[in-house]
C-alpha cells in the first residue's frame, strides 16, 4: 500500500515538473521597438499594418519616444518578423532600416523626423 502511494506521488510529481517546463517558454511576449514614426499618420500606418499581422495581440505607440510596445504570440511571430514588417512600411525598427524604395513611398513629411510636429497632415 505504501509503495502504491509512493508510485502515485512520483507520477504526480513528474507531471507537475513537466508542466513547469512547458511554462518556461512564454507563449506571449511583449517587445518594445524603437521606430522612426513622425506623426499620427505614421502611427496609424504601423498599427494598422500590424493589426493584420499574424500573432499580434495588442500594441500601443508612444509618439513622444516613438516606441511601439507590442504583445505577440511567440509561436506565430518573432520580434525580428515584426521589425521587418515595420521596415517594409518605410520606417526604422530598432536596428532594421527600411529599403530606399519603401522609404520613398512615405509622404514627404513622414520621411523627415520632426517635420510633421506630431500633427495629422
Ligand atoms: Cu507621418
Amino acid at each position: 500500500m505504501k509503495i502504491t502511494k509512493i508510485i502515485i506521488a512520483s507520477i504526480l510529481l513528474s507531471f507537475s515538473t513537466a508542466a513547469v517546463f512547458a511554462q518556461k517558454a512564454p507563449k506571449v511576449q511583449t517587445a518594445e521597438i524603437q521606430t522612426s514614426a513622425v506623426c499620427g499618420h505614421c502611427e496609424e500606418a504601423i498599427t494598422e499594418a500590424l493589426t493584420y499581422h499574424k500573432g499580434i495581440l495588442a500594441m500601443s505607440m508612444d509618439m513622444e519616444s516613438k516606441v511601439l510596445s507590442v504583445r505577440y504570440k511567440t509561436k506565430k511571430t518573432t520580434v525580428e518578423d515584426i521589425r521587418n514588417k515595420i521596415a517594409s512600411l518605410g520606417y526604422k525598427a530598432d536596428e532594421v532600416t527600411p529599403t530606399l524604395e519603401a522609404f520613398n513611398k512615405l509622404a514627404p513629411c513622414c520621411q523627415k523626423e520632426g517635420v510633421c510636429g506630431g500633427k495629422e497632415d
